[in-house]
């Protein structure tokens, strides 16, 4: 029944890889590097995922979009940094057919320089501020790290980008606090723990100010970005020439800001939920909540199966997304393997027992316990367990992740934690870059920034050079 080990934490990549396409949620075998296929069940899934991301964006007064794919080189070169970036990590177009193009098209890496010309013309005056947009795209980035299924494509087939402008600096701040509690909000909605660290310099977005990022921990130890918000100021205003005319009736550059999450948002309910027999899916975002399951029993079949479709209609009509699996050249123990291997949420098995004492038996895929319910209670049952379950795996998977993440007081430590792929390490650090660098070099690991979710203790040196340290720094393996 077991479908890859996951206790032991070198097997994770291999147990996502199977996962995905034994649950029937990306095939990753399309002939082109880094692009994937979503089956139709993983469908539903990425949509329920990111149906929550689009209702918290809505209500925090962003709307929806769609912009281009092409983007013209003359526009993506406008901005330096973006452009030394992301020109090679963009595919191009060059032809028209047979026909050389005379301006090349870049498949947008993301949509900065898409947007720009765009907001120049829309924007007018300060009441056309701020403006919150987003879109749901696919971008392309040839990417030169291993590419590996959702966690790093080379086209990236869900991606949202939130494209924010404001009058001044302090609103474009207070947008990236929005945009931090909307992705908050987000990520424990699927019970997803993370840790939001302010980048350092080195490793902000290309165009940015600042960067912040969401990470997360996987299995094995290593951590994965799973959304960053950016402040971009007025480096894509001034080179678009992107003006506003102020209550005064002068001209100012509006002052932006943009926020990103990729499909790894899906990898990261799986990953942190999953265990050896497959998926475990937050009853939110799964496409089936519940199965129902008949164990046939000679003389009984038409009652079992009478029970199982009378089941069947009454959490239908409570907008419970069942399914009755009727198959007949199934034992019951191979479809309870397909549908834990699938995560849905709830399966009720109806026996002959069931039948007489008009009940149901019940087993939640997380911990796949079981009990019995009477049937006039299900539907009540149903939805209890489901918010029980919800609030379960978010407890678990925080209390996984803080215990993974370590404060050190010195370098010999945070070696050995990282060495062991033990998570996240927190050490003391003066503001130096070159300290900030020899810290990655001595650890050998990647540094995630200045912590944005704790308070600072900051009673220390810097555990590189011994000066007064000015703040806490994570370090981790990234991927
Ligand atoms: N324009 C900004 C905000 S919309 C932007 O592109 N930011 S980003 O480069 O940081 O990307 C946003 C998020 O997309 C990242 O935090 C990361 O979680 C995800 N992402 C980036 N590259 C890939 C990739 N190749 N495959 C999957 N996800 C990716």
């Amino acid at each position: 029944m077991v479908v890859v080990k996951r206790e032991d934490w070198s097997h994770y990549g291999k147990w996502f890889r199977k996962v995905l396409i034994d649950a029937e949620i990306l095939d990753y075998r399309y002939p082109i590097k880094g692009c994937g296929v979503w089956f139709p069940y993983g469908f539903k899934i990425r949509n329920n995922v990111f149906q929550i991301l689009r209702n918290l964006l809505d209500s925090a007064g962003h709307e929806e979009t769609l912009f281009p794919l092409m983007i013209p080189e003359t526009a993506l070169a406008k901005e330096s940094s973006h452009v030394r970036s992301f020109e090679e990590e963009c595919y191009w177009v060059t032809h028209g057919g047979t026909e050389p193009l005379k301006i090349k098209y870049a498949l947008r890496p993301t949509s900065e320089t898409a947007i720009a010309p765009m907001l120049k013309l829309w924007i007018r005056s300060h009441a056309d501020l701020p403006l919150k947009l987003y879109q749901v795209v696919n971008i392309f980035r040839y990417e030169t790290k291993a590419t590996r299924p959702i966690l790093r494509m080379r086209e990236v087939s869900t991606f949202k980008e939130a494209h924010t402008s404001h009058t001044t600096f302090e609103e474009s701040e207070e947008q990236v606090k929005e945009a931090i509690k909307v992705y908050k909000d987000f990520f424990n909605a699927m019970g997803v723990p993370y840790r939001i660290s302010r980048r350092p310099d080195w490793d902000k977005f290309p165009g940015a100010l600042y960067s912040v990022a969401f990470d997360m921990i996987c299995p094995d130890g290593r951590t994965l970005q799973i959304g960053t918000v950016h402040n971009l100021g007025q480096n894509f205003s001034k080179v678009f020439d992107i003006t506003y005319e102020t209550e005064k009736g002068e001209r100012e550059y509006i002052w932006q800001t943009c926020y990103g999450i990729s499909g790894r948002a899906i990898a990261a309910v799986l990953t942190v939920h999953g265990d050896d027999y497959g998926v475990v899916l937050p009853p939110k975002i799964a496409p089936l909540q519940v199965v129902i399951v008949p164990i046939p029993y000679k003389g009984m079949e038409k009652q079992i199966n009478k029970t199982c479709k009378d089941i069947e209609v009454m959490l239908k009509n409570a907008d419970i997304q069942v399914k009755l699996d009727p198959r007949a050249d199934l034992t019951p123990g191979s479809k309870f393997y397909h549908w834990d291997l699938r995560g849905v949420p709830i399966r009720i098995e109806i026996g002959p027992k069931d039948v007489k004492k008009n009940e149901a038996t019940i087993v939640r895929r997380d911990i796949l316990e079981k009990r019995t319910c009477k049937i006039n209670r299900l539907v009540t049952t149903i939805q209890e367990l489901m918010n029980k379950m919800m609030e379960d795996l978010r407890l678990k998977a925080w209390e996984w992740m803080n215990k993974r993440v370590h404060h050190v007081d010195n370098l010999e430590k945070a070696k050995k934690l990282i060495a062991r792929r033990e998570g996240i390490v927190e050490v003391l650090l003066c503001g130096d870059v070159e300290c900030g660098h020899k810290l990655e070099e001595t650890v050998g690991a990647r540094v995630l920034g200045i912590p944005m979710d704790a308070e600072e203790k900051l009673d220390g040196k810097c555990a590189i050079c011994g000066k007064n340290a000015t703040s806490t720094v994570r370090v981790a393996i990234a991927y």
